[in-house]
């Protein structure tokens, strides 16, 4: 792989050829899509920027299959995205947060052996308040004979993505995605209308500073739950407590901690019995994103990219993040320790350390480990 130094100049689109170099069998269609789904990013954020000025803002009267009101620039990217990839010959179907059922490709248009399943703009109840927003998309390769794509190939578990990647609106827009080879981010640079590699092969901290956690459902959550909460707060003694950190746009706190270290969750309550966010379009893409970046996502029980999907718009928990913060959750969830003192007790600080970027088992960290690690959070 070629080396960029912090100085070189490194466009989206010599970075996505230079990594398609990695794969000689690679026929160009994953990049092209890429490259695609970016120039839509760049008109997506060209209209968020501007949303403040034209009369799009505030909620239509349409409702979207998850029985939320759509906002007028959701609507927009949905056909932005739709528009940008659709006629390419990369993809057979396509699948929205937006959209009941599957997407087709026109019949006009030559179908490819790719799916790509997206959210075209999440956290959308921000809009009007200019919070950062997002869009997060996944791509799997289709797994069915025929030349259109079907339910069975957008129902694959997460870790059969090729492609996953994220982009945030805020007080700049940034693309961060992976094929499976690290997450690479990239900002766009307005004067040269380019994202341009501004965060080459991100890192996430194994143990995490910020805590993104909605408070207001604390009393709609299972005990195990509250106790977890009661742990990363450090309100049970077992470890230094996180800071709370909560925007309520997924990719926005998801950014942070990616970069940061930290841990976002969204748990199932007693309203929302299997959690609020969507496997497919949010929970899996950014699942595959963190564990590119050495951090790792659950939904309390199995690993997100684990996780076979029975519909399209299915819901899951979800515990997203650092490493060991994700373990505390699965730990605990999972019935395995009670609470943080348990978690302690086999020799962490709510920390175990990874075996392999994709495996369940883990290891204990050694005393010299622990030791490093309260170090390093005392300094924090
Ligand atoms: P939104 O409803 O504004 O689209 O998945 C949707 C999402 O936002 C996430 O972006 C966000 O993290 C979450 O919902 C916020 O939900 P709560 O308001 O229940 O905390």
């Amino acid at each position: 792989m070629v080396k960029h130094t912090a100085t070189s100049v490194v466009t989206i689109e010599r970075f996505i050829i230079e990594q398609e170099k990695l794969h000689p069998e690679a026929t160009g269609e994953l990049s092209g899509l890429l490259y695609d789904l970016a120039l839509a990013a760049k008109m997506i954020a060209n209209k968020v920027r501007s949303a403040g000025l034209a009369d799009i803002l505030g909620a239509t009267d349409l409702e979207n299959i998850q029985g939320e009101t759509q906002q007028k620039l959701d609507v927009l990217a949905n056909e932005i995205i739709i528009k940008a990839v659709d006629h390419g010959g990369r993809l057979c179907a396509m699948a929205s947060e937006e959209e009941p059922g599957i997407i087709d490709i026109p019949p006009h248009f030559r179908c490819g052996k790719y799916c790509l399943l997206f959210d075209p703009l999440d956290g959308s109840s921000n809009i009007d308040v200019n919070v950062p927003v997002g869009t997060i998309f996944s791509v799997v390769r289709k797994i069915t004979r025929g030349s259109r794509g079907e339910m069975e190939d957008m129902l694959q578990p997460g870790r059969r993505q090729v492609a996953a990647g994220y982009v945030i609106y805020g007080s700049s827009t940034m693309l961060v995605y992976t094929t499976g080879q690290g997450a690479h981010g990239f900002t766009l640079d307005p004067s040269l209308g380019e994202f341009l590699l501004s965060h080459p092969n991100i890192r996430t901290p194994d143990v995490g500073r910020y805590l993104s956690v909605n408070d207001s459902y604390h009393s709609q959550w299972e005990p195990n739950v509250q106790n977890l909460m009661r742990y990363y707060r450090g309100q049970d003694g077992n470890r230094q407590p996180m800071n709370t950190r909560y925007v309520g746009s997924l990719v926005a706190d998801f950014h942070r901690n990616l970069l940061g270290g930290g841990l976002f969750a969204y748990p199932a309550n007693r309203k929302n019995k299997r959690g609020k966010l969507r496997l497919l379009y949010e929970a899996s893409p950014l699942a595959f994103i963190v564990e590119q970046a050495g951090g790792a996502a659950t939904d309390g029980h199995e690993r997100i990219l684990d996780i076979q999907p029975t519909e399209l718009h299915q819901r899951t928990p979800l515990f997203i993040g650092s490493t060991n913060d994700v373990d505390a959750a699965r730990t605990m969830l999972s019935g395995v320790a009670k609470d943080g003192s348990a978690l302690s007790a086999v020799g962490s600080v709510g920390a175990y350390a990874r075996c392999s970027a994709h495996d369940v088992p883990r290891t204990p960290l050694d005393d010299a480990a622990v030791r490093r690690i309260r170090q390093r959070e005392k300094h924090e």
